[in-house]
C-alpha cells in the first residue's frame, strides 16, 4: 500500500483535500499536530484491499497470533474508513446542497414520504438542470405517476369471472377488503353466482365473520380447514361465477405462507397482496422478493394517514399492478378503483411528526451515517 502525506492547517481541509486527490475511497492511516497544522497519512482502499490479499497469501508461513493480530488491524482499518466515509458525507451533502439545492429538494422530500433512499436517490441524480423547486415537485409527481402500474375499474377483483384470493399479513384488512369486493361481486354478477370461501383456520372468529357478510349480502358461504381443501372445493363451486377467498395472515418468510400460496396457486386462484398503506418498506419487500406469484396488491387504511411511500416504492421496484384502493372500514363503500395521481399526492403530502421530523442538522447525520454503514458493509 502506498501512503501519501498531506498537510493542511486544518483537519477539515485535510480532509478534502485527501477526497479530492485520492477519491472517496480514500483511508486515513494516521493523523497527528504538525508545525503549520495537521498531517494526514493516507492511501486508497483498493491498494489497502491489495495488501490484504499479500497478507492472505503468506498465511501459511504466519503464527496464529500474527493473523489474529492482522484481523484485528484490518477491523480497526475497516472501522476507520467508515468513519471518514461519514465525515466525507456529511461535507458533501452541505455541499451538494449549496450547488444543487433542487436535487437536495427532491431527495429530502421523497425520503421525508416514506420512499427508499435507493428510489430517492436514483430520481435526484434523473432531476433535470436548472429546474426550479416547482418545477421538480411537478416532475416528480409524473415521474412517480408514470412508473405506478395500476388496474382499471373494470380489472377489480371480482369484476371478471375466477377465484380471487387476498393474502399478506394478520391485520391489514383482507378480510374486510373481501366483503367489500364480494359485495361489488354480487352487484355486477347477481349474489347467486358468487361464492365466499375462507381458508382461514388460524385466527379465532374469523369464519364466523366472512360468513355473517355473506349472509348480509345473500351469497353463498364455504369454510374451509386447510388451503390444501380449496381445489376439491371449487369443484363443488362450479356454478358461481367469480369466488372470493379469504386467507390466513402470516409474516413473510412463515412457510405456512408458502405452503398457503403453493394451494391457492395450484387451486388456480388469483392472488392479491394486501398492505395497510403505512406498512414498512421492509415488511412489503420482504413479501415481495420471496413471492413472485402476486397478481396485484391492493392498498388498504388509506383514511389512517401515515406514509405510504414503502408501500408504492415496492410496488414500483418490484413492477406490482396495484389493484384497488380501501378507505375506512365500512363494507361495501370504503372501497375505490387503484388512482395513481390519488396515492402519490397522499405520500407526497404525508408528513411525520413530532420527534420523527427530520431537521435540517438531522440530513447531514444521516447522510453521513449511511455512508459509514455502506463503508462497514462493503469492508466486512
Ligand atoms: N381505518 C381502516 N380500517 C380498516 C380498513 N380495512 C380494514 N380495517 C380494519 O382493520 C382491522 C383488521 O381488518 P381485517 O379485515 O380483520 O384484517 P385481516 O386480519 O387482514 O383479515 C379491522 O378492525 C378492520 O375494520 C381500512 O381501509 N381503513
Ligand atoms: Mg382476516
Amino acid at each position: 500500500m502506498k501512503l501519501r502525506r498531506f498537510l493542511a492547517p486544518d483537519a477539515r481541509s485535510a480532509l478534502e483535500q485527501i477526497r479530492r486527490e485520492l477519491g472517496p475511497d480514500a483511508v486515513v492511516v494516521t493523523s497527528r499536530k504538525a508545525p503549520g497544522g495537521v498531517e494526514f497519512m493516507a492511501g486508497r482502499y483498493d491498494e489497502l484491499e491489495g495488501g490484504r490479499q499479500e497478507t492472505a497469501a503468506q498465511e501459511t508461513s504466519v503464527s496464529e497470533r500474527q493473523t489474529e493480530d492482522g484481523g484485528l488491524v484490518w477491523r480497526e482499518l475497516a472501522r476507520l474508513r467508515a468513519l471518514l466515509a461519514n465525515q466525507l458525507a456529511g461535507f458533501a451533502w452541505s455541499a451538494e446542497k449549496r450547488r444543487h439545492p433542487v436535487r437536495v429538494h427532491v431527495l429530502q422530500k421523497m425520503l421525508a414520504a416514506g420512499f427508499s433512499p435507493r428510489l430517492a436517490r436514483h430520481l435526484a441524480a434523473g432531476l433535470p438542470r436548472r429546474y426550479s423547486a416547482e418545477q421538480a415537485d411537478a416532475w416528480m409527481r409524473q415521474v412517480l405517476i408514470r412508473n405506478l402500474r395500476t388496474a382499471t375499474a373494470e380489472d377489480m377483483p371480482g369484476m371478471r369471472p375466477g377465484v380471487w384470493a387476498l393474502v399478506g399479513p394478520t391485520g391489514h384488512g383482507k378480510t374486510t377488503t373481501l366483503a367489500k369486493l364480494a359485495a361489488r361481486a354480487a352487484l355486477r354478477h347477481g349474489p347467486e353466482k358468487v361464492a365466499l370461501v375462507s381458508v382461514d383456520a388460524y385466527r379465532i372468529g374469523a369464519q364466523a365473520q366472512l360468513e355473517a357478510y355473506a349472509r348480509m349480502m345473500g351469497v353463498d358461504f364455504l369454510g374451509l380447514d386447510d388451503a390444501g381443501r380449496l381445489g376439491e372445493a371449487l369443484a363443488g363451486l362450479k356454478a358461481k361465477t367469480c369466488v372470493m377467498v379469504d386467507s390466513a395472515g402470516f409474516a413473510p418468510g412463515d412457510e405456512r405462507f408458502s405452503m398457503q400460496m403453493a394451494a391457492l396457486g395450484q387451486a388456480g386462484a388469483t392472488c392479491l397482496l394486501t398492505l395497510a398503506a403505512s406498512a414498512q418498506g421492509s415488511l412489503a419487500e420482504r413479501f415481495m422478493q420471496g413471492t413472485p406469484s402476486f397478481a396485484g396488491a391492493i392498498i388498504t387504511k388509506l383514511d389512517e394517514g401515515g406514509l405510504c411511500g414503502a408501500v408504492l416504492d415496492c410496488l414500483m421496484r418490484y413492477r406490482l399492478e396495484l389493484s384497488c384502493l380501501s378507505t375506512g372500514q365500512r363494507v361495501p363503500e370504503d372501497m375505490h378503483a387503484a388512482n395513481a395521481g390519488y396515492v402519490i399526492d397522499r405520500a407526497l403530502r404525508a408528513r411525520d411528526s413530532g420527534s420523527f421530523v427530520m431537521r435540517e442538522e438531522d440530513w447531514a447525520a444521516y447522510a453521513g451515517l449511511e455512508a459509514e454503514q455502506d463503508a462497514l458493509k462493503r469492508s466486512a
